[in-house]
């Protein structure tokens, strides 16, 4: 056994883990990169694990060690299982997050035109909206080209994706849950936008 590289595969793998749950818990849209990187962490941690504990032949595990890496191990599987029972981090489902029905207003982003161009400095206008859960957190996005380009709304935390979209066509998604979603637009990642959404009392409706 190496327990060099024992140590650091643990501590790539704990890395790994930590750094696919944070961005996905809807902090920052900077944190993307990170989720993308833990991955490959995570990845090389697993593929250490093994040569770490199996160089020059069968370990032999002895006293606190055995409960040491058991006790990881464990903590690791179970933190992963209850992730995914609770459904939060990485298996946050978009179901979840997502309504069926448009709320009684809703709110439009208009992708200028000539966000395609990577110095554009206004792409999803507003980029930065805020909306209140089952008020008005049906948002459209329309797709304001004016030359023949398709755009996305691509949840930067996997929660959404409106797939490619053309000139004039629209995107519609209602908003069920509070957070702060990040997304993006996949052929053009410098296109930007935040769709912030509150939950709480409904204002008294003034159509009645
Ligand atoms: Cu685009």
């Amino acid at each position: 056994m190496d327990e060099t590289i024992l140590a650091v595969a643990i501590l790539f793998i704990i890395m790994g883990v930590a750094g696919i749950f944070i961005p996905s818990m809807g902090i920052s849209e900077t944190m993307r990169p990170l989720a993308e990187f833990s991955g490959f962490l995570l990845a090389l941690g697993i593929v250490m694990l093994p040569i770490g504990l199996f160089r020059g032949g069968l370990p032999v595990l002895t006293g606190g060690k055995v409960y040491a890496l058991s006790f990881l191990g464990i903590g690791l599987v179970s933190f992963v299982l209850v992730s995914a029972a609770l459904q939060i981090g990485p298996f946050m489902k978009i179901e979840e997050i997502g309504l069926t029905g448009p709320t009684p207003f809703n709110v439009t982003i208009v992708i200028l035109p000539g966000s395609f161009d990577p110095t554009a400095t206004e792409t999803y206008s507003p980029a930065n909206v805020k909306v209140l859960a089952g008020y008005n957190s049906t948002v459209i996005w329309v797709n304001g080209e004016q030359v023949n380009v398709a755009h996305t709304v691509t949840s930067d935390q996997g929660l959404f994706d409106s797939g490619l979209f053309g000139p004039k066509e629209t995107w519609v998604f209602t908003f069920g849950r509070a957070g702060i979603y990040p997304y993006h637009c996949t052929p053009h990642p410098w296109m930007q936008g935040i769709v912030t959404v509150e939950e709480g009392p409904l204002p008294e409706s003034t159509s009645g």
